[in-house]
């Protein structure tokens, strides 16, 4: 097939299923054309099937805010029409899913029928999408799209709740290559972050809000009483310095690291003992999947799509949103020397079930059904 693929470019979940997906299709022997304003950050390889088409926006004293959304849609018509798609690949409602409609109506008054499936991430439904500035529009394309699906069961329940869907959604779970997330012999690595082999905590993410990384900060202060560990901080966003503040004042800032934006996530996550997720939202938690992956059992909310990952109990365990008492409790429990060692098999066990081998042929089946319903 040829596959356009339209996606947030950056670290963010979505983006990175995206171009993830997009790298596998490739290697499967479909052609896979990534339409977006940056070359995607995890587009990091080259294989004759994958193509990189830059959205350009230009600029013009008038524009406030520049009409991306528009320059998305005109880019796909061009692309659809050039190199003969069979069917576009929207990640996240916002804007992608209307600039995709926009593009599906041109090509449709040149005699041109373009399939479109809008996979929904998480955000675009349970934070953006619900704000009466962008509901209208994300209600409407969700119903135009030709095919939708969401990254976990919970997405699906939250998007039938809140907006007026008349489409069928199906579930297609986000996925893993377990080739590249996996445990890796870093001892030296380990070694220089704690020396003395303290139990070592890790925490992914884009530092938003919702993603409550005060109570990453306050879990690893109560487990560090009890015993000797270090926390590391993976990712920046806005409550970064607000972060970085608390460590000071409860006086652990020099067990914990700020390493920042990584692209080497999975070295991190291979020196790791626990992984924290104390998030208000979360449709699935690919970066919980990404330290189980290598072995790391998860200590997370119930919130979302978590408990459809993270096992409670076998994997890790799941409490309340802003249940800081339950996290450190099971944190410790799961730390517990006799006990480590099968909670993290069990998180790698449980990883190996979201296998990119074991997802991707469901988007093919789906684009295959989609394009025969046409
Ligand atoms: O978590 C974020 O803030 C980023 C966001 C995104 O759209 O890039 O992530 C969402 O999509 C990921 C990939 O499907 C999911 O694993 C995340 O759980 C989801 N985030 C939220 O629902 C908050």
């Amino acid at each position: 097939m040829k596959i356009g693929i339209v996606c947030y470019p950056t670290f963010g979940g979505s983006g990175v299923v995206a171009t993830e997906l997009g790298k596998a299709l490739a290697l499967k022997g479909h052609q896979v054309h990534f339409i977006t304003y940056s070359q995607p950050a995890r587009l990091d390889f080259f294989n004759e099937n994958l193509f990189y088409h830059e959205v350009y926006i230009p600029s013009y004293p008038l524009f406030q805010y520049p009409p991306y959304e528009l320059a998305l849609s005109s880019k796909m018509v061009d692309i659809v029409q050039f190199e003969k798609l069979d069917l576009l690949h929207v990640h996240y409602a916002i804007p992608h899913a209307s600039a995709a409609y926009m593009a599906k109506q041109i090509l449709k008054t040149k005699g041109i029928n373009i399939p479109v499936i809008t996979t929904l991430h998480g955000t675009d439904i349970t934070l953006v999408g619900k704000d009466a500035s962008f509901e209208p529009v994300v209600t409407f394309s969700i119903n135009q799209s030709d095919g939708v699906t969401a990254v976990s069961e919970s997405l699906r329940t939250e998007t039938y709740e809140f907006f007026q869907i008349e489409r069928d959604i199906e579930v297609i779970p986000n996925f893993i290559n377990l080739e590249k997330f996996r445990r890796q012999k870093k001892e030296h690595f380990r070694t220089a972050i704690s020396p003395n082999d303290e139990k070592l905590l890790v925490h992914t993410s884009n530092f938003r809000s919702v993603k409550r990384v005060e109570d990453v900060i306050e879990i690893f202060n109560k487990v560090h009483e009890h015993i000797p560990s270090k926390l590391l901080l993976v990712g920046d966003g806005p409550e970064r310095p607000k972060m970085e503040k608390l460590c000071r004042d409860l006086g652990i800032y020099h067990d914990v690291r700020f390493l920042g934006k990584l692209e080497a996530v999975e070295e991190v996550l291979s020196i790791a003992d626990l992984f924290l997720m104390p998030s208000e939202k979360e449709s699935f938690g690919l970066a919980a999947l990404e330290a189980m992956a290598c072995e790391v059992p998860v200590i997370s909310t119930d919130a979302g799509g978590i408990p459809e990952l993270n096992m409670n109990g076998v994997t890790g365990f799941v409490s309340s949103v802003g249940d800081v008492e339950s996290m450190v409790k099971n944190a410790l429990y799961v730390l517990d020397d006799e006990r480590l060692p099968t909670f993290k098999a069990n998180a790698l066990a449980r990883a190996h079930e979201f296998d990119v081998e074991k997802i991707v042929p469901l988007y093919e089946a789906f684009y295959q059904k989609i394009i025969a319903s046409q």
